[in-house]
């Protein structure tokens, strides 16, 4: 009897103790995060998913484990999303202007000349507009945690100095695969022509394309000055990115795990914003030094390049909703009133 008992409670305890165990085994196997983006490492994209990986990692005492992905290792953009939409892959973060084609508002942030500067960005983006964007994707798979800076968008070109709209006249540029994108570079008289920013530096190179556009950061983190020689100050476009979940895979996670990502990715907004900043500042410098020649516009060509511009505004409102177009017109008015 007493050896049964024994027997009984050994079994019973060992029952538990291997119970225990792979509950163990469960919780400290980490969730594995996917996070892909397009530009190199070495580059304001590669630094700040480092630093989102870092904290999501220590917020989660090591359960949430963020695989960084760069290069377009994992695919451009348009591929990326689809993957996170469909769950085979968990985080990137990309241009809110390859999105337009699954959430249409997105392109309000593609307005050549909608924001002016770093101030106005910081409270469209995080503000309500931003907010009201942002919730835009959660019907389309995708949850959207924050926005990063991409940054001002300044043209480079192979060919010839820019100092005027005609010098554009016939120059083979690459844009996004963005409709605003393209119409505002057709109105300007370039050879607008959308492409993967993946393919961009061997379209560069080989002369399948002449010019692109992107800000100092990129121009100097992807190399292009190794096959751009001219830049033209134009800062015609604030573009942002943003950081993106795969909404089944979101769906499935404790609201603990949500907070650490959504704390991280916070971080990691306010992290790049400043490095990105920071860096632009001296880029220009270093883009001389590296042997491109860079003019600045003069501002009776700025405007002319402006007015033209304006053109593509009626199409932007239709695409996003005038309710938005004017929200936004109204809320950037609010903050130049509010200096
Ligand atoms: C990087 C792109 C890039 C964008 C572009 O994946 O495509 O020109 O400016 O930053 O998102």
């Amino acid at each position: 009897m007493k050896f049964i008992r024994r027997t009984l409670i050994a079994a019973a305890s060992m029952a538990l103790l291997s119970a225990s165990f792979s509950a163990l085994a469960q919780d400290i196997k980490p969730r594995l995060i996917r996070f892909g983006y397009g530009l190199n490492e070495q580059s304001n994209q590669g630094r700040a998913a480092k630093v989102f990986a870092e904290a999501v990692e220590k917020a989660s005492g090591g359960k949430m484990k963020v695989r960084a992905i760069g290069a377009a290792a994992l695919g451009p953009d348009t591929q990326m999303q689809q993957a996170l939409i469909g769950g085979a892959q968990e985080m990137m973060v990309g241009s809110t202007a390859t999105l337009v084609g699954i959430t249409k508002e997105m392109a309000l942030w593609d307005t050549p000349f909608l924001i002016s500067n770093t101030k106005e960005a910081d409270i469209m983006l995080d503000g309500p507009i931003g907010d009201k964007i942002r919730a835009k994707l959660q019907d389309k798979g995708l949850v959207g945690l924050v926005y990063w800076e991409n940054g001002f968008r300044n043209l480079t070109n192979s060919k010839r100095a820019i100092t005027k709209m005609e010098d554009m006249d016939g120059i083979k540029l690459r844009v996004m695969q963005n409709n605003v994108f393209l119409n505002s570079f057709q109105t300007l008289g370039a050879n607008a022509i959308p492409m993967a920013f993946s393919e961009l530096f061997s379209a560069l190179e080989t002369k399948t394309v002449d010019g692109q556009e992107n800000p100092f950061n990129t121009i100097l983190s992807s190399k292009f000055y190794e096959v751009q020689k001219y830049m033209t100050v134009t800062n015609h476009v604030y573009s942002p990115w943003i950081v993106l979940v795969s909404k089944k895979w979101w769906d499935q996670l404790s609201k603990d795990e949500q907070k650490v990502l959504a704390d991280a990715a916070k971080a990691s907004r306010d992290f790049e914003r400043k490095d990105t900043r920071d860096e632009a500042s001296k880029a220009m410098a270093d883009l001389k030094a590296k042997g491109m020649q860079i003019n600045e516009l003069s501002p009776a060509e700025s405007a002319r390049m402006r007015d033209k511009l304006t053109k593509v505004y009626a199409l932007i409102g239709t695409d996003v909703g005038m309710d938005l177009w004017n929200e936004a017109q109204k809320e950037l008015g609010r903050i130049r009133a509010s200096k």
